[in-house]
């Protein structure tokens, strides 16, 4: 069998090979050797992605690579995922959460993954997509009665999508009643306050942190 960092090792190589079957079946084979699925996840797969990301930057991979390694990280996350809730059945929910990827950008990859977490950590997570304008956040939290928003951006050009939100937000009169999160590859501390968001974190764990700080429960 193998030993715990060659399973994290082999599921980095299979996102940064664009093996989606492969990687399934390896997902499934690291659970049944009882492997954490957030260590699978974060120093597994997200160090592949990661990876694929350096290569594209350095031209080494093109747009079909980023394309296919993304769908191979989705495949075993296919797997993974519903693993990190099993536990959360029975518990209350602690707050209700909108979350989206601002509109123009595609990357929904690390914003599904926060909402698993917080799914996980006992929040009602609406999902509203990628690619969201910031009208359907505030469309999401009326309908859902939400008291938290999540704002995803991957690329320098739509973060200023997540002050168009916040915006979005006064607009409607619904500021108040809401606290705005932040997060993205490219989104900093310095960035959230620049916008007036009301925290950012810089990984899903993270997220988990902020969301049950902004919603008043203890860490
Ligand atoms: Co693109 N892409 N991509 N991409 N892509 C990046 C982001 C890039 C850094 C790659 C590079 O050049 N090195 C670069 C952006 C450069 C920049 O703006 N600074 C880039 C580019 C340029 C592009 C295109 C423009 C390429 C092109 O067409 N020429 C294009 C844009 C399309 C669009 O959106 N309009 C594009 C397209 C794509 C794909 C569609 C092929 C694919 C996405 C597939 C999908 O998501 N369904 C893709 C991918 C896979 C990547 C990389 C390689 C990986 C992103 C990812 O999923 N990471 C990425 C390089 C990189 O990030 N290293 C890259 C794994 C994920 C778990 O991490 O998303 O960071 P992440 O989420 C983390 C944290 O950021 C945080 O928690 C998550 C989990 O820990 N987090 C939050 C995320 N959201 C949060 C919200 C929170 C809190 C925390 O609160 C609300």
């Amino acid at each position: 069998m193998p030993s715990k960092r060659e399973m994290l090792e082999r599921l980095a190589q299979v996102v940064i090979d664009g093996e989606p079957e492969q990687a399934v079946e390896l997902a499934k084979q690291a659970l049944d050797q009882r492997l954490d699925p957030l260590a699978c996840i974060n120093d597994g797969l997200t160090e592949g992605i990661e990876r694929v990301g350096e290569l594209f930057a350095t031209g080494e991979y093109f747009l079909p690579d980023l394309i296919i390694g993304a769908e191979a990280m989705k495949a075993a996350l296919g797997v993974l995922e519903p693993a990190l809730g099993e536990s959360s059945q029975e518990r209350k929910v602690l707050a209700r959460v909108v979350l989206g990827t601002v509109e123009g950008d595609l990357h929904d990859i690390g914003k599904t993954l926060v909402g698993s977490l917080l799914t996980a950590n006992g929040f009602l997570v609406t999902d509203i997509g990628a690619d969201k304008p910031a009208a359907d956040f505030v469309a999401a939290v009326n309908e859902n009665n939400a008291t938290l928003v999540g704002a995803s951006a991957l690329l320098t050009t739509t973060m200023p999508e997540q002050q168009r939100i916040i915006e979005a937000f006064e607009e409607a009169g619904l500021r108040d009643q809401v606290k705005i999160m932040v997060g993205g590859a490219p989104v900093t501390t310095s960035w959230a306050e620049e916008i007036g968001a009301d925290g950012f974190a810089r990984d899903a764990i993270g997220a988990v942190a902020l969301a049950k700080n902004l919603a008043g429960v203890p860490a």
